[in-house]
């Protein structure tokens, strides 16, 4: 295995990033950190640019005047910060992946997946909530107020109400106008595998956030994709935590989960060795457990460039992929070293620290020469089944 000593202050060097690896241009270089093993370091990271907005608003948990997280139930500042990171991309309609303003499934409805954790025997999972926005909020009360890891549909809304957390409209106007396109699109059965390669357009501009959406993206960008924000923390102690949220796969086979609300799969955290989060193509991620891989490559011994490039090597090595299909992959190690690796370009990751917040390339893309998308995913929708004959919703 390569040997790396990845410090933050590392990041893009070494030949996945120098050799291999490919800048998006929308990213700032990584600045230079003194301080960057210093084991005493709190920080945070999230997958795609619109992460930096929600990190940034878990920063003032983590290291700010203790305020409530409303619907919390413990005061520990991490999980705080992950929660809040989580909800703040969930309530950012700009955002179409995740939470309001995400695209719903191939019946019109939203569902929305999400977990937070803290080891393997703290975890929390929800999927399929189709009336509560903050999926992680109501892990959180899994975590914490149950015997049980996981909660699924119908009775998973039940649970929240149970606890008090309000129920509420998810789908977006503009969400139920991509839906309406889709369907009067693929009304004819023409869909031909048009699945989407999502790729972060940034920050800077009207597209930011939009993964999904229609209109004008830069050069390469899918005007539909899915992605989901995956948020790894570290307090300044050493706890290390994780959180997941997302829509999933617009326009999805209603009931479909991904691979974010499953611990291994979207998310793994094991104290002491390091923590993981995936995004991207759920059923690729979960083929692979990709976050446990992760954290597991760490546990045996490997850096975290090593467990980060492994989850994109194993995601190319299972064959069959689609042009459509992406995997990236976030690693941290229990001091607080980072790597990032992407099957693909077009992958954008979040830090903060004490030096401020700043959008990342990662550090490895597998596949760098596949920035292109098929043409067919430049005309179409995400892979799905048509949608079941009904009346608009
Ligand atoms: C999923 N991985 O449901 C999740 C959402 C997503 O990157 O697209 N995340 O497949």
């Amino acid at each position: 295995m390569l040997e790396y000593s990845v410090g933050m202050n590392a990041w893009n060097r070494g030949p996945g990033a120098a050799g291999r690896g490919r800048t998006s241009g929308i990213v700032r270089p990584m600045p230079d950190r003194a301080d960057a093993d210093r084991p005493d370091s709190a920080l945070l990271v999230g997958t795609w640019s619109f992460s930096l907005a929600a990190i940034e608003r878990g920063w003032r948990s983590l290291v700010g005047p203790r305020e409530p997280v409303a619907g919390t139930t413990e005061d520990v500042p991490l999980l705080d910060a992950i929660e809040a990171a989580c909800r703040h991309a969930d309530l950012d309609p700009e955002v179409d992946s995740v939470g309001y303003g995400g695209l719903p499934d191939a019946s019109g409805r939203m569902s929305l997946d999400g977990a937070i954790m803290q080891s393997p025997l703290r975890f929390g999972g929800v999927c399929g909530l189709r009336r509560h926005l903050h999926p992680v909020a109501v892990a959180r009360l899994v975590m914490d107020r149950t015997d049980h890891r996981l909660l699924c549909g119908e009775d998973a809304d039940d649970f929240a109400d149970a606890h008090g957390l309000e129920s509420v409209e998810l789908r977006s106007p503009e969400a139920g106008s991509a839906f309406l396109a889709w369907r009067h699109r693929t009304a004819d059965g023409a869909t031909d595998d048009p699945g989407l390669r999502p790729v972060d357009p940034g920050l800077d501009g009207p597209d930011r956030g939009r993964l999904f959406r229609p209109g004008d993206p830069p050069a390469g960008a899918a005007p539909f994709g899915h992605d989901t924000i995956g948020v790894l923390g570290r307090s300044a102690d050493g706890m290390l935590a994780a959180g997941c949220s997302t829509s999933g796969l617009p326009f999805k086979v209603p009931g479909r989960v991904g691979d974010s609300p499953i611990a291994g799969h979207g998310l793994f955290v094991e104290p002491g060795v390091g923590l993981a989060t995936a995004t991207g193509t759920g059923e690729l991620i979960s083929g692979i457990s990709a976050s446990f891989l992760a954290v597991e490559t760490l546990r045996r011994g490997g850096s975290v460039l090593d467990a980060a490039r492994e989850v994109v090597a194993r995601t190319e090595a299972m064959g069959d992929l689609r042009e459509h299909h992406q995997v990236a992959v976030i690693v941290m190690d229990a001091d607080g070293r980072l790597a990032s690796a992407a099957l693909r370009p077009g992958f954008v990751l979040a830090v903060r620290d004490a030096d401020g917040g700043r959008l990342c390339d990662p550090d490895f893309v597998q596949r760098p020469d596949d920035a292109g998308l098929p043409e067919s995913a430049r005309e179409g929708f995400a892979k799905s089944v048509p949608p079941p004959p009904q009346e608009d919703p």
